[in-house]
């Protein structure tokens, strides 16, 4: 059987999509679940048999369960709030549709593939990104990420509906990883190709910052008397504005929390997330301390305090060149090119060869209801992958 990929996008497209056309698609809520049981539907239709790992990570295998010389695909069914649907469930929809195309082709693997599902890949509920990668990879205790809980107060475990189990030992009979995934910029539409295959991922993290200052009525209070830490938070984006634009690095504060947050009090605490990145660690490094010290100095000057912690922090991924060659190759000689964003395909690399495959975003929004790809250029992503599974199943 093989579906179109219209045909099978259209099946999830509707799953999970808010009012104003993005999506909200947090780990184990309605939309992700009904995506696990669309996943599930779609292994049965191949008699792939699906395996869960303990951790919220789903597998559907052609061929023994975590064999020797497994190969695995797929991507995360999770989005930020609001975010596209492309990011994530692309890599998991062209996995199932590439094995189609190999049966077409009379391809029969010599080791076992699997289409993955990790689970957590944004971090949006739980705080830690690519959360189900890191514990199959042990990146993350099982204790650790037991323990998170989302904005509810609703832990990890009680979302899995039991402990993580943490890394699998299995992992060791992995050959090779491949992730599809939608470009999250636009370097395949300056080149004009609709596929690319990943040489790095930057240095990236999240910082977690505290703000503390005197909540007080805003009436009458006199200006010359507050402690303001919405005042200090607020230089401080403007800060990380600045010192990431003269480090050419990027940096966003994009969630924020005030206490009380009323209109009419002086806010006692707020605490915001710098999300910061770098094509390499030193000028990460760089940045985040500069962003710090400015915080702490102007909380000097404001009467304020801060505090400032490492949430998650991803060093630099370089993916195996020889890997990225041989496929750029495979592929007809496509563009090979480094990307800020960060991948499940990033924590399983330092434990198989490990290579993404981007697909042509026209306009390079991500993370936003905009993000979308076409779908010729997703059916030739279709094929690529096909044509790097064949290789790295048969040869
Ligand atoms: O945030 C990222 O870099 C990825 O899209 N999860
Ligand atoms: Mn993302
Ligand atoms: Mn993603
Ligand atoms: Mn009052």
């Amino acid at each position: 059987m093989s579906a179109t990929f219209a045909a099978l996008w259209a099946e999830i497209a509707p799953i999970g999509r808010t009012a104003g056309g993005g999506y909200l698609r947090y780990a184990f809520s309605e939309p992700e679940l009904a995506l696990r049981d669309w996943f599930r539907a779609q292994a049965a239709r191949r008699e792939l048999a699906v395996t869960e790992d303990g951790n919220g990570n789903l597998f559907a295998w052609w061929g023994s369960p975590w064999g020797p010389g497994t190969v695995l695909t797929g991507s995360h069914f999770d989005s930020v709030p609001h975010g596209g649907g492309y990011d994530g469930p692309l890599g998991i929809v062209s996995a199932f549709l590439a094995v189609d195309e190999m049966r077409a082709r009379g391809v029969t693997p010599a080791r076992p593939l699997a289409v993955a599902a990790f689970v957590e890949e944004e971090g949006g509920r739980f705080g830690v990104p690519c959360l189900g990668s890191r514990l199959l990879t042990g990146a993350i205790t099982p204790g650790k990420a037991a323990a998170l809980r989302d904005r509810d107060g609703v832990t990890f475990s009680a979302a899995l509906g039991a402990d993580p189990v943490g890394a699998l030992d299995e992992l060791a009979h992995v050959s090779a990883v491949v992730e599809l995934h939608i470009e999250q910029g636009k370097a395949l539409v300056d080149v004009d190709a609709p596929v690319g295959v990943a040489s790095a991922i930057w240095p990236h993290g999240r910082w977690r910052m505290d703000f503390t200052g005197d909540g007080d009525h805003a009436g009458t209070t006199r200006m010359a008397d507050r402690h303001d830490p919405m005042l200090t938070f607020a230089y401080t984006v403007l800060a990380a504005n600045k010192e990431a634009r003269l480090a050419g690095a990027h940096a966003t504060v994009g969630r924020v929390e005030a206490e009380p947050n009323a209109t009419n009090a002086i806010p006692s605490r707020v605490r915001g997330w710098l999300d910061a990145r770098a094509a390499d660690s030193a000028t990460l490094d760089r940045l985040v301390e500069a962003v710090v010290k400015r915080a702490v100095d102007r909380a000097g000057r404001d009467g304020t305090q801060v505090n400032v912690e490492a949430e998650s922090v991803s060093p630099e991924v370089a993916f195996d060149t020889d890997l990225a060659a041989r496929l750029a190759a495979l592929l007809g000689g496509v563009p090979i090119l480094p990307t800020g964003a960060g991948h499940d395909a990033g924590v399983l690399s330092g434990h198989a060869p490990t290579a993404m495959l981007f697909v042509r975003n026209p306009t390079g929004v991500s993370h936003a209801p905009a993000e979308h790809a076409p779908d010729a250029d997703c059916a030739t992503g279709v094929t690529a992958l096909a044509t790097v599974l064949e290789e790295l199943t048969c040869r």
